[in-house]
């Protein structure tokens, strides 16, 4: 086998991936196209840039020229701080190319953040958009000891593209093998300090050839848009090395995700694929009751970052036209592992186990669960993480001889379906019974007034646990009693007797974290 190949057999399923000895996943996502005919085919569609695969292939080169030219060593690490743009794609294929591993971070946090990022990475360069310099140079500054390079992408003075524009187009891929070290993604949960998640090189290979490829069907033809950001596992996936892996498009939005600006891209790049998170599907629906967008190009739609209610599914559906598939995914196993299918639909549920992965459910004993019962869900499969950097006992309890715990409770229906019941943490027991937060949740969603919703355990006069839930309303001038008592009711007519929600608050907002995930355990300390 050539050197940097790898061989996809797809005659049977899941699809048998065989990588050369000598194996550096940039040349199949990045050079390979030139090879297939796909010189001039647009890569990247970013506002009015375009970038075919042969600029992406030359910039990808001179951006690990680039580096190299600041004399960083192969294994060494580079923290990124980058929007949405041409450059997160040069920088991070570049990385890869010349052995340099990067490790793309959330742009949305501050400069405390990024101070821990960049020490506990101990990275020997930081490249950043502008835009985010006034939370990364304090952050910088404050690193000890900080990374030896540091440099926006484009501006005045050392940048990268003044770096770029003096470096030379060709560059040969550093050795590596398919199970070396490639990228980092940190993960943060919901709770707790970030880990650094080591990714090899094939991981990306796995994802997209699996999921993308295999679960969504993804074509040349395609062109995909994520409204999850390119640094979150989730993003990096949809909107880069999923078109990537079959030769397909990529549309950026360098701006924050709303209603308003996605239904702008969709309308202006006609993409055929949107990725999406709960929270902006539900308020994409919202502002559809006011305005009509053209939103035909689409043939498919993808949830994940949480679980997607079967209400919003319909609702979807019923407007818009198209399915969306809601699949469960990790920083950890770098992309969805349980999911939904274009053929095969079951709303409210996270589908079945994608080809190429396995999955158990354990309860407290250690033993798998019967159909029907909730634990613990474990997943193996080829593209999760090595261990986490510099953090053996969160490696320990996480990853054990090849499976990975999730830290989700979910149960597995007879069927082969998997539902979602919420975070280990945030189960509740109610009267004995184990009882899900995203069960009650997705009712409450069902009710026309409710535009989101989370529910969570307190202790009543009896010190006993009973739901409470917290309630956007579509309408907040609808908050009091006669919605209360509204919802009440259909809560007690849609579920089991001692589920139902003993307290309302009606809320502007939920707590969520910069991904889209409802932080549970800040309401249930607000109580
Ligand atoms: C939760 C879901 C129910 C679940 C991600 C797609 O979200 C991603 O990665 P993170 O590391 O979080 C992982 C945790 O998020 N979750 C994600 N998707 C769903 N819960 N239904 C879902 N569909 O708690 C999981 O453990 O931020 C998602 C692809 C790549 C990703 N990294």
């Amino acid at each position: 086998m050539r050197d940097h190949t790898v061989s996809v057999d797809r005659s049977s399923t899941p699809s048998t991936l065989a990588f050369a000895a000598t194996f550096n996943v940039a040349v199949p996502f990045i050079d390979r196209h030139l090879d297939e005919g796909r010189a001039d085919k647009v890569a990247i569609r970013a506002g009015a840039e375009d970038v075919t695969y042969a600029r992406l292939a030359a910039n990808v080169n001179r951006a690990g020229n680039a580096l190299l030219g600041l004399g960083l060593a192969p294994g060494e690490r580079m923290v990124m701080m980058v929007k949405d743009c041409p450059a997160f794609f040069y920088l991070f294929w570049g990385a890869i190319k010349a052995g340099i591993v990067p490790v793309p971070i959330s742009t949305l946090l501050r400069a405390a953040d990024y101070t821990f990022a960049l020490e506990d990475s101990g990275c020997t360069a930081c490249a950043y958009s502008p835009e985010f310099a006034a939370e990364v140079v304090p952050g910088l500054e404050a690193a000890d000891p900080g990374p030896a390079h540091r440099f926006a992408t484009e501006g005045e003075g050392t940048t990268l593209a003044a770096l770029m524009a003096g470096a030379s187009d060709a560059l040969d891929a550093a050795a590596a093998t398919a199970t070396d070290d490639c990228f980092w993604l940190y993960s943060s949960g919901t709770t707790g300090t970030p880990k650094g998640a080591v990714h090899a090189q094939r991981d990306m290979v796995v994802t997209s050839e699996h999921y993308g490829a295999n679960t969504l069907g993804l074509r040349e033809d395609d062109v995909c848009f994520s409204a999850a950001k390119l640094f979150f596992a989730y993003g990096l996936g949809n909107a880069m090395t999923f078109p990537l892996w079959v030769g397909a498009t990529a549309v950026l939005l360098p701006g924050p995700p709303s209603p308003a600006s996605t239904f702008e891209v969709i309308e202006t790049y006609k993409p055929s694929v949107f990725f999406g998170v709960p929270t902006l599907y539900a308020a994409q629906l919202k502002a559809l009751e006011a305005e009509t967008r053209d939103l035909a190009s689409l043939r498919v739609c993808v949830s994940a970052g949480e679980a997607l209610p079967a209400a919003i599914y319909r609702r979807w559906k019923e407007r818009v036209g198209v399915d969306i598939l809601d699949g469960i995914g990790s920083t950890e196993a770098l992309h969805i592992f349980i999911s939904n299918r274009p053929d095969d639909i079951k709303p409210g549920s996270s589908g079945r186990v994608v080809p190429g992965y396995r999955a158990r459910i354990l309860g407290d004993d250690g033993e798998e669960v019967k159909p029907g019962d909730s634990g613990r869900l474990m997943i193996a499969g080829d593209s999760t993480a090595k261990h986490y950097w510099n953090n053996p006992a969160k490696t320990a309890a996480t990853m054990v001889e090849g499976w990975l715990d999730t830290g989700d409770t979910y149960i597995g229906d007879a069927d082969g379906t998997y539902l979602y019941c919420g975070r280990n943490d945030d189960m509740m027991k109610v009267g004995g019974i184990w009882c899900s937060p995203f069960e009650i949740e997705a009712k409450l969603i069902e009710h026309p007034k409710v535009l989101e919703a989370a529910v969570v355990g307190r202790a009543d006069a009896d010190e006993l646990i009973k739901p409470e839930a917290f309630v956007v309303l579509n309408d907040p001038a609808e908050a009091g009693e006669a919605t209360t008592e509204e919802l009440l009711q259909h809560c007690k007519r849609g579920l089991a007797k001692y589920k139902y929600p003993r307290w309302f608050n009606f809320v502007e907002s939920l707590p969520k974290t910069a991904t889209g995930k409802i932080q549970r355990f800040k309401l249930r300390a607000a109580g």
